[in-house]
């Protein structure tokens, strides 16, 4: 119950209330679902099935960019789908994915035989294709360039895994830094944003990358029960020879370590990803890129120096994310999340911590990005005790009397 986790935080029952009466100004999904047609119904609700908030955040972008990033998102995530399957064997995985941008065009290609969780948007492909052909040129052009060069890209970690931090780059690059340039430019065919946008593809992978190796940072644990391992060997291999004995407690101290430099690299990116941002001119591309860049950073401050990393999961509260999420629509807002967590970050740096010097002198380097008026603080809003009791038997009561039913549900 992610209510009762906030009562703790009564400013998260305030934005957790606010977000259930839809008071937000950034992620409000504009449906229309009776002129649509029955194969952009079935891509919403492909949508919402495998990114729950995400999907919001899509929805809410405005009209003819709404239609082309929600078709990427999808053929991006059957890709994905096809990588993960390990259940497919490589003979077989390796021309499926240097060939999936041919799929696009084809009305009946579909994959029954996939295990994963998300096998639905294999069974589904053809609505997705469908949607697909009927994108105007400009769209259609950025997400087959990226389909092809991710499917192929994705081949060469198939049997290779990641060592130098070059290698992690270019994995990185593969999965996320090419959706980060695909969306630059699919910001820019659409008009919304100026065109120089999409031709920075090195920043805009950079966007990607922060992404991206947030999540592997975050996901040790995880990955290394699928039997996978996404850290680079360069970096983890300097503390231990077996990277799986981060999770035994006995080597705490060289897991922390590990983290750390990590999560330093990652850190790194952020004034790429300060200055994306700054180009950004429509408010709703800008709520839909500042969100995932807000909560990597929260996620990153949460895992640095934090020893759950190798025994559970880290995450970030529900009161938490919504929060931040209603909090990211302007620029001095966002730059006002991510100082709060770069201080954090900051303060907990251990002296005797390898790389100290660099973790310090790069969150300095954010922190200067990030100077501005506006505050992102967790007190000063607090509101009095009556009131949050008052927001949480409300947010109860609301519970059971919203017909509005599993959509908002699967948001939070
Ligand atoms: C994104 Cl079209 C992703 N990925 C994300 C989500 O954000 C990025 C996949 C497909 C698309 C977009 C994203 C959003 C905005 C701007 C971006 C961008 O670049 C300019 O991508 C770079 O994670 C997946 C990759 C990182 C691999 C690219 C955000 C998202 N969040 C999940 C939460 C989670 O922890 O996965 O999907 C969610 O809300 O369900």
């Amino acid at each position: 119950m992610d209510i009762l986790k906030s009562f703790a935080h009564p400013e998260e029952l305030l934005a957790l209330f606010r977000f259930k009466l839809g008071g937000c100004d950034a992620v409000i999904p504009k449906y229309d679902y009776g002129t649509m047609s029955p194969s952009m119904k079935v891509c919403l609700e492909l949508l919402v099935r495998t990114s729950r908030s995400f999907a919001a955040v899509i929805q809410a972008l405005d009209e003819e960019l709404r239609g082309a990033v929600c078709n990427f998102y999808l053929v991006l995530r059957a890709l994905d789908t096809v990588e993960d399957d390990m259940s497919i064997p490589n003979e077989v995985k390796v021309p499926m994915l240097k060939n999936f941008h041919h799929n696009l065009l084809d009305p009946d290609w579909k994959f029954m035989d996939s295990k994963d969780k998300d096998a639905v948007v294999l069974q589904e492909f053809p609505h997705i294709s469908k949607e697909f052909r009927a994108l105007p040129e400009k769209y259609r052009d950025v997400i087959w360039d990226v389909c092809a060069k991710m499917g192929n890209g994705m081949t060469v970690f198939l049997e290779r895994k990641v060592d130098t931090l070059e290698e992690w780059d270019e994995y990185c690059h593969y999965v996320a830094g090419l959706v980060g340039i695909g969306l630059a430019r699919l910001f820019s065919a659409s008009g919304l944003e100026e065109s120089s946008l999409g031709m920075d593809t090195a920043l805009a992978n950079r966007v990607g990358l922060f992404l991206q190796k947030t999540n592997i940072i975050r996901d040790y644990l995880e990955d290394l029960n699928d039997d996978r391992i996404f850290w680079p060997k360069a970096v983890w291999s300097k503390y231990r020879p077996d990277i799986g004995d981060f999770a035994k407690p006995e080597y705490q101290q060289e897991a922390l370590a590990c983290l750390n430099e990590l999560i330093t690299n990652a850190l790194e990116l952020i004034p790429s990803s300060l200055h994306f941002m700054s180009q950004l001119h429509n408010q709703s591309v800008f709520n839909f890129v500042a969100i995932p860049q807000v909560m990597a950073i929260a996620t990153l401050e949460r895992c640095y120096n934090n020893p759950k990393v190798f025994s559970g999961v880290v995450k970030i509260r529900k009161g938490e994310a919504v929060r931040m999420m209603m909090g990211s629509s302007s620029f001095d807002k966002v730059k006002a999340i991510m100082k709060h967590f770069v201080v954090q970050i900051k303060a907990r740096i251990p002296e005797s911590d390898p790389h100290s010097k660099q973790t310090h002198s790069l969150c300095q380097k954010a922190l200067s990005l990030c100077d501005t008026s506006q505050q992102y603080s967790t007190s000063s809003i607090y509101p009095p005790l009556y009131v949050s009791m008052g927001l949480m038997l409300s947010a109860i009561a609301y519970n059971y009397w919203s017909q509005i039913g599993q959509w908002y549900e699967d948001l939070l």
